[in-house]
């Protein structure tokens, strides 16, 4: 894994997992940063996912937004908290507070730009820094509707993914493409690792309620700086200093 890489950047998927947190509405809690350069569309990624909507506008993200949506992974019900952090630069220093308790990464860099991908090595780099080892890594390039303003090819994603032992994926959050399955593919991998080989199982869900993160509903919440943290068993939802 990541032989082509120095030691201080490889991925941060070793270690013994944890458990996953269970929510109190009976959902397993799992925390899922977006993060690459800013306009390699994050947002847009979520927005798709969540609500299946896409826009050409380009806002970009200030600090960090908050969205959650509730699914079901091999029958396992799952809170995923989206965390859909700014790829400004002005904001790194905040946005990687949020990296210490996440469960998973959407790494996004956009095909038809060099630079983003290029900078894949240094969030990686970040990752490895300061998130759990257990944490799971989707490497994505996004706006494959693109094809003819490519930069990067296919192959070169999908060797660098391979070389850090992390997932891959080309998605358009314009057209749809592969945006789901990604997200999907990233909840059963941390399933398999943080409910199945955990051993938890049914009798955990209807027994062992804890906490939870707030309501499903709503819309994105830009995080307030300097705010609290969120409290998982029901502080005010999407005011936060960090998630962590
Ligand atoms: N063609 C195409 N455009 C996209 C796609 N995804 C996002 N965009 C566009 O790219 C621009 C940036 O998208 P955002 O989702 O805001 O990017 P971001 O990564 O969240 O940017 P920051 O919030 O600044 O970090 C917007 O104009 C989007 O419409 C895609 O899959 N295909
Ligand atoms: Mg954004």
């Amino acid at each position: 894994m990541a032989a082509n890489y120095p030691a201080d950047q490889q991925p941060a998927n070793g270690g013994q997992p944890r458990p996953l947190q269970m929510g109190a509405k009976g959902a397993y809690i799992v925390r899922l940063l977006m993060v690459g350069d800013s306009s390699c569309g994050k947002t847009s990624l979520v927005l798709r996912y969540d609500q299946n909507v896409f826009s050409t506008k380009f806002v970009t993200t200030i600090g960090v937004d908050y969205r959650d949506k509730m699914v079901k992974i091999e029958g396992a019900p799952m809170r995923l908290q989206l965390w859909d952090t700014a790829g400004q630069e002005r904001f790194r220093s905040l946005t990687s507070n949020f990296f210490g308790r996440a469960d998973g990464f959407v790494l996004t860099y956009d095909i038809s730009n060099r630079p983003s991908f290029d900078h894949v090595i240094g969030w990686m780099r970040d990752i490895k820094t300061r998130a759990p080892p257990d944490c799971d890594i989707v490497l994505c390039g996004n706006k494959s509707d693109l094809d003819n303003d490519r930069v990067v090819t296919f192959d070169e994603g999908k060797q660098l993914a391979d070389d850090y032992g992390v997932q891959f994926f080309e998605t358009s959050a314009l057209t749809g493409h592969n945006v789901e399955k990604m997200f999907t593919a990233l909840a059963t991998t941390i399933k398999h690792k943080r409910i199945d080989d955990a051993g938890l199982n049914e009798a955990t869900i209807n027994g062992a309620p804890s906490a939870d993160a707030g309501s499903v509903a709503g819309g994105p919440k830009p995080v307030v700086l300097g705010a609290p943290s969120p409290q998982e068993n029901g502080g005010p939802k999407g005011v936060a200093s960090s998630c962590c």
